[in-house]
């Protein structure tokens, strides 16, 4: 069993070059800005640890949480507030393209607002993960404020995509489906 709680922050890198090379799994978080990333990162860790390592500004890194001495939880930048307002941003679209090829992460978690349209960055995200065969679950956010409707409109919108897995945060069960998936993934 993964102790989620024994979590610290180890480091942000805007390269890969600057990423741990201890060969531990990786499991990374993708997602718009406002999402609900670090929300998340926090209910799966059970403590405040993602606000306090957030990097300031515009500066696009992959921030390392190392979990229980045993993977990686990789916090991606937001995307979707970019200079020109619309399109990855050539930087960023460029650090996670070289990410993904690498073979670091041994899976994905994408998440996607209830309640918004999938953007041409989320789907831009998805065809990476695709192309690179990586593992991944999407996790729709904010589903508290969802209406029952809302729920099944955001998982039609998905249409033929591949994911095996789909979860709803935060679930009524807490954080439990949600560890349960980022284990799953570490098999
Ligand atoms: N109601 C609700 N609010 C959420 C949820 N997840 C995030 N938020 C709120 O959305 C805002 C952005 O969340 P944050 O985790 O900072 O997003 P990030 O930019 O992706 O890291 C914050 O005000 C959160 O409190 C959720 O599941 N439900
Ligand atoms: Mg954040």
């Amino acid at each position: 069993m993964i102790d989620f709680r024994k979590a610290k922050f180890v480091l942000s890198s805007a390269s890969l070059e600057g990423c741990p090379k201890d060969g531990k799994k990786e499991i990374v978080l993708l997602g718009r800005s406002n999402v609900g990333k670090s929300t998340l990162i926090n209910a799966l860790l059970g403590q405040g640890l993602a606000y306090s390592s957030k990097t300031a500004g515009k500066t696009k890194t992959l921030n390392y949480f190392l979990i229980d001495n045993s993977f990686y939880l990789v916090d991606a930048p937001g995307y979707g507030y970019t200079a020109y307002g619309t399109g990855l941003d050539t930087m960023f679209a460029s650090m996670m393209e070289d990410y993904f090829s690498s073979g670091r992460a041994a899976g994905a978690l994408l998440l996607l607002d209830v309640r918004r349209k999938m953007s041409e960055d989320d789907r831009a995200m998805l065809s990476l993960l695709e192309e690179d065969d990586v593992p991944y679950a999407v996790v729709f956010t904010k589903s508290d404020r969802a209406k029952q409707s809302e729920k099944a409109l955001a998982s039609r919108q998905l249409g033929d995509i591949k994911a095996t897995k789909i979860v709803f945060s935060p679930p009524k069960e807490g954080a439990a489906p949600l560890r349960a998936l980022v284990a799953s993934f570490l098999k």
